[in-house]
């Protein structure tokens, strides 16, 4: 086999692998163009993304109260964001930045300061078109959504059995069963599901027929969930009964995977709406514990506080059925990207996979992916600098093989095993 033995010409084979790899985003909330307005696209949508919001009210003078925002329309609220982050202030967070990325990505330009010329794009755009041209661009092979069957407009549109573009898988998402039964009991009914008001041995086996019949329906990657800092496992609670009796017997029963993205405080400002959630530490012994008591249940895990991050590694060292993703949410940025990737490829190799984008509109795809590809190429290049100063040598084949592996290729040889 012919390996590279010039390590510079080693770095360029790193960096064009992860320039050129074809790419698979695990976790968005993208949804099919034919759902109506679930699927968010466009030049306004991204400027009203619930991140931006947040950095507009750390700013914003006392006279702008959370409902004057609340009750302006889609535009009037991008006008606002646009004028208070991107003229008044410098772009320079990550989600500010990312919508310049995307806008020069689709070729525009926003340095001309002129957001009705980018409106104007945008709509002479055709939505199904414009989602196979975001997907070329970050260069995607798909994407899972964030779908949840006890959302009656999801619900019906998958009723319904519209087809789904095939860059678009879908997820089982049960936060609402998890952690709310007792308000979700109304819609299972509702959904004939018959379920008591005692979680008992009926309740489960209904529960776990209401569960299958979904992932029948939408023929999900995963099932998805996720928890609050305080969750722990096992406790005296719903939680960990619905986990035990219903989701990871479905789970194991059908190999299908559990996702929990754990960590996230709901509602620290609850005017904030969306963007009024914050971040607590996890337990990760819960997490070892979940997998010690299921041990035919693949677990898929990312947590969100960034302190969690190096015991969470370490548990995915010990279990096999326990695959680590994604810098979630407040960790999508370039220096804790960075820092969980170095601390993720010294104790799990290519065992990981190394980013999702948490895509909420469409166009985020084209710069969360840009990013990440940046920052990967970096990190990349210095260990296999290292191995190659060690005295090994790769051939270009195995750096692709590799590159695609934290990419995607990791996380499908998992779901298969
Ligand atoms: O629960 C989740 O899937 C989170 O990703 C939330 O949707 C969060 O609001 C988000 O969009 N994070 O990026
Ligand atoms: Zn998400």
């Amino acid at each position: 086999m012919q390996t590279i033995a010039d390590v510079s010409e080693l770095q360029s084979a790193v960096r064009n692998a992860v320039a050129h790899v074809t790419i698979t985003d695990v976790h968005t909330h993208l949804f099919p163009p034919n759902h109506g307005n679930l699927l968010l696209w466009g030049v306004d949508e991204l400027l009203t993304y619930h991140y931006l919001i947040a950095e507009l009210f750390t700013q914003a003078p006392a006279d702008l109260t959370y409902d004057k925002f609340w009750q302006m329309d889609k535009s009037a609220q991008a006008d606002l964001i646009w004028q208070r982050l991107f003229i008044e202030t410098a772009p320079i967070s990550e989600a500010r930045r990312g919508v310049l990325t995307a806008m020069s990505a689709l070729g525009l330009n926003p340095a001309g300061r002129d957001l009705n010329k980018l409106r104007q794009w945008f709509a002479e755009q055709s939505v199904d078109t414009y989602l196979q041209k975001v997907f070329e661009l970050a260069d995607l092979d798909y994407a899972v959504m964030t779908n949840n069957p006890l959302v009656q407009q999801e619900a019906a549109y998958w009723q319904a059995g519209e087809p789904t573009p095939a860059v678009l898988k879908t997820a089982l998402r049960i936060d609402a069963l998890l952690l709310n039964f007792t308000t979700a009991r109304a819609e299972l009914n509702r959904q004939g599901a018959t379920v008591g008001a005692k979680l008992d041995r009926q309740t489960f086996a209904a529960l776990r027929k209401w569960l299958g019949d979904w992932a029948g329906r939408l023929n999900p990657v995963y099932m998805a969930a996720s928890l609050g800092p305080d969750w722990t496992y096992p406790a005296n609670d719903e939680t960990t009964m619905l986990l035990d009796e219903v989701v990871c017997p479905l789970s194991a029963e059908r190999n299908l995977p559990v996702a929990l993205m754990v960590g996230v405080r709901k509602a620290m400002n609850p005017d904030l709406r969306d963007a009024g959630d914050g971040v607590g530490r996890s337990d990760i012994s819960s997490v070892v514990r979940l997998c010690q008591a299921h041990p035919k249940t693949k677990f898929l895990l990312t947590t969100l506080s960034r302190t969690d991050q190096h015991e969470l590694a370490v548990a995915g060292r010990k279990f096999r059925n326990l695959h680590l993703f994604g810098c979630w949410w407040f960790l999508n940025n370039p220096s804790i990207i960075e820092e969980m990737a170095r601390q993720r490829l010294e104790l799990l190799g290519t065992n990981v996979t190394i980013q999702h984008s948490d895509a909420r509109v469409l166009d985020q795809l084209i710069y969360k992916w840009s990013h990440t590809r940046e920052i990967i190429a970096k990190v990349l290049v210095d260990k296999y600098t290292d191995a190659h100063n060690a005295g090994w040598r790769f051939a270009e084949s195995e750096i692709t093989r590799d590159v695609r592996r934290l990419f995607g290729g990791a996380f499908e040889e998992f779901l298969a095993k």
